[in-house]
């Protein structure tokens, strides 16, 4: 018997003498206004009713509960609240059971362990993981867990966020029973009746004693804030976490929920949460290209890869975890095998570090092949390049692929810069080419730009979305031009801090500027790590065809010239004594610096780290704006994607757009004209970024309309 046929988002049914409960919220079963207000009533309609005997929780489709609705945060709050309902159901006079399958996680947790008894099935994910949405639980998560598991299992679940199987929930004491069929209902209503059989008495966590004494618990709290304080650099939610808890230990539960509900405002209330939030939606947001919209991805069981460099390698590498069998190309025997030495070094590595084993490398080393001769791609379903960055290298690895490779093979190219629409129209088949933009080290780095030429075809644009799924790797889709979207803006944001440089800041002051505001690294350390010979090299090629009138600052230039590439040659921008990675300031630098400013003309002035940022984030935002304007990248949010998973720009502050709209656009295309005043060649307001102050909108306005 259905009992409220009309609510859809949560249902009730009588089965026997326990009212079932489902929660039926396509996509994940988001704690909506909605769904809260179904719990709510069906909490009540138990307890008003005399034929129910005990309630079972559910969720329909493939997850229990995937947390409150994280769109609605930021709007006004919408009755009841989730903390409320929580409370509600753990006030129920009637045994309440939550079956638990697929994720349970933040908001979907805390209903849980508001119930009285708890089953989950194989493949549950139980987690709090608001942290990584600059968040603690606040719907009693922090009170109850604690309670439930202890503080320091309480802590370290909240702290890292991270989900936990079922068969360690039910170790931590998180549920109470691990369900032995896939069938959740069957399991959940098979428990209720057992529990009811027993005469099983509604049992609060409200109430439960936390496992193991209080000063350990309390020696744990202090741990975790010391370690908190040292590790989360910047954010803001992790010390409130650890305040929470305390709280649990030393706070009757009322009081502790009171603080809870204080400190989750706060978090709510602060910019970490927009950034976050933003950087959560906009990762989703970016596997929605038009093509993978429109068009079915072609297979991708063969790969192959054209050049055992660094790069190609690491990319090899990258096939190679996702499962895929590899073919990698190299030009002589020589070569061929110090591709294979790259990779087995990057399996080596995690065997010295105990994170693989022997076998399983000999295992993965079997979906490896390697040979001198093209024709052993002929059944390869994509092959990416990897070769020298040189348009003509390029094309006559293309001009082979386009001999040897079947009808319908992707032929992809890991250029960094060069034009793919020249590389395509120069084979039979332009339609079959694309960018597939690596970031190095390739097997880590999360970003892979989609580079997609003029002539390509819907469906390569899929097959490339659908690669990067299965190396799980963050695609971004770009358009053609020189850098695409990350090496562009990286370009003019490194100018300006070439410019700074000149201008009177130390490179030092300037990194140290850019990693307070939350960059793991300053872009002078950047050049270090990534050898300053590559920048050199790039800049040599490109010296023909720069605009003279452009300011060209030449300290890089000095530091090359003398050997100094940064790590690898024991110095650069800093000092590496015997190879350590953390350099130290470098007093001859500062002399060539110096030298540097003196011939040309400049009498150096200082900068404080406010005014560093603003320019450095000016610059980025600009050109993001460009990039944006010019269709390169389809949305602002694009932009932001590819700083986040590229270049290390800080998550909790949501990408250079999302920052650029928090600081308000405005005050940006303000410092732009003011910066203008000394260089107007450099600082150019981008059209769109004139447009929408003009307009009065923001970046988030142009993200619906890829
Ligand atoms: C919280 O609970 C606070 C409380 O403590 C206190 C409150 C007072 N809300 O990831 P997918 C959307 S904070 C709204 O591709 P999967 C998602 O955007 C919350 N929407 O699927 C996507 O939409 P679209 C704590 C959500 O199968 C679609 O669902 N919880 C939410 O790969 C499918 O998502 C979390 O942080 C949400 N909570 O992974 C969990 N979650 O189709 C966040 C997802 O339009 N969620 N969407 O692009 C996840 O980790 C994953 O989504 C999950 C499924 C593992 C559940």
């Amino acid at each position: 018997m259905t009992l409220n046929p009309s609510a859809d988002v949560v249902t009730r049914e009588l089965r026997g003498k326990v009212l079932l409960v489902t929660i039926d919220h396509a996509p994940v079963n988001a704690l909506s206004a909605d769904v809260r207000r179904g719990l709510l009533a069906a909490v009540e309609a138990a307890d008003a009713d005399s034929a129910v005997q005990a309630v079972l929780i559910v969720g329909a489709g493939r997850n229990f509960i995937a947390g409150a609705d994280i769109r609605e945060f930021g709007k006004p709050p919408l009755p009841p609240a989730l903390p409320d309902v929580c409370n509600r159901i753990e006030a129920c006079t009637k045994p309440v059971v939550a079956a638990i399958h697929g994720a349970a996680l933040g908001g979907g947790l805390e209903v849980a362990l508001a119930a009285h008894y708890r089953i989950a099935v194989e493949g549950a994910k139980l987690g709090l993981p608001e942290v990584q949405l600059g968040l603690l639980p606040g719907a009693g998560g922090t009170q109850r867990t604690p309670r439930l598991i202890g503080a320091q299992a309480a802590l370290d679940l909240i702290l890292s966020g991270r989900h936990a199987s079922a068969k360690e929930a039910l170790a931590l004491g998180l549920i109470d029973r691990l369900g032995s069929s896939g069938d959740i209902l069957a399991e959940g209503l098979a428990y209720v009746h057992e529990l009811l059989a027993a005469h099983a008495p509604v049992r609060r966590t409200r109430d439960a004693v936390a496992p193991g004494d209080r000063a350990a618990s309390l020696a744990a709290v202090t741990a975790a804030r010391a370690e908190t304080a040292k590790k989360s650099r910047g954010l803001f939610s992790p010390l409130k976490i650890v305040d929470a808890v305390e709280a649990a230990i030393e706070q009757p539960f009322d009081e502790g929920l009171r603080l809870e509900r204080k400190l989750f405002l706060e978090c709510l209330d602060s910019p970490q949460r927009a950034g976050l939030i933003h950087a959560f939606f906009a990762e989703r947001e970016v596997l929605k290209a038009p093509e993978t919209r429109d068009a079915k991805p072609r297979a991708l069981n063969a790969i192959g890869v054209v050049g055992g460099g660094t790069m190609g390698a690491g990319i090899a590498v990258a096939v190679l975890d996702a499962g895929l069998p590899v073919t990698m190309i190299e030009r002589d025997d020589a070569s061929l095998a110090r591709g294979l030495a790259h990779i087995e070094k990057v399996y080596d590595g995690l065997i010295a570090r105990g994170r693989m084993s022997a076998e399983k490398k000999a295992a993965v080393m079997t979906r490896w092949n390697g040979s001198t001769s093209y024709d052993a791609l002929t059944d390869a379903d994509l092959v990416i390049e990897a070769v020298f960055e040189d348009l003509a290298v390029k094309q006559a690895v293309f001009a082979e692929l386009d001999r040897v490779c079947k009808a319908g093979a992707v032929l992809a190219t890991n250029t960094s810069y060069l034009d793919i629409d020249a590389i395509a129209a120069s084979i039979s088949r332009p339609a079959d080419v694309i960018g597939l933009h690596f970031f190095s080290p390739a097997n880590i780095m999360k970003l892979l730009e989609v580079v997609v030429p003029k002539r390509v075809s819907a469906d390569v644009v899929a097959t490339a979305f659908e690669l990067a799924k299965k190396l799980r790797k963050t695609p971004v889709r770009a358009g053609v031009c020189d850098g695409f979207i990350g090496n562009r803006v990286l370009a003019v944001y490194r100018a300006a801090a070439d410019a700074m440089m000149e201008d009177g800041a130390s490179p030092y002051q300037i990194d140290a500027a850019v990693r307070a505001f939350g960059f793991p690294m300053g872009p002078f350390q950047v050049v270090d790590l990534a050898g300053g010979d590559i920048g050199w090299a790039a800049r040599k090629r490109r010296a023909a065809t720069r605009n003279p009138a452009a300011r060209y600052v030449q300290i890089a230039d000095r530091l090359c010239e003398r050997g100094w590439f940064g790590q690898k040659t024991g110095r650069g921008f800093y000092l590496y004594p015997e190879g350590s990675r953390s350099g130290t300031p470098d007093p001859e630098v500062e002399a060539i610096i110096d030298a540097e400013r003196a011939r040309a003309g400049i009498t150096p002035r200082s900068f404080t780290d406010d005014e560093i940022i603003r320019r450095y984030m000016a610059a980025m935002i600009n050109e993001g704006a460009n990039v944006v304007h010019e269709r390169i990248a389809l949305r602002p949010l694009d932009v932001d994607v590819t700083l986040l998973y590229g270049y290390g720009f800080p998550r909790y502050r949501g990408g250079p757009m999302k920052y650029a709209d928090m600081v308000g656009l405005p005050k940006i295309l303000a410092d732009i004209r003011e910066f203008a005043k000394e260089d107007p060649l450099f600082w150019k307001a981008s059209p769109l970024l004139v447009e929408l102050v003009e307009r009065g909108a923001d970046f988030a306005s142009l993200n619906q309309t890829a």
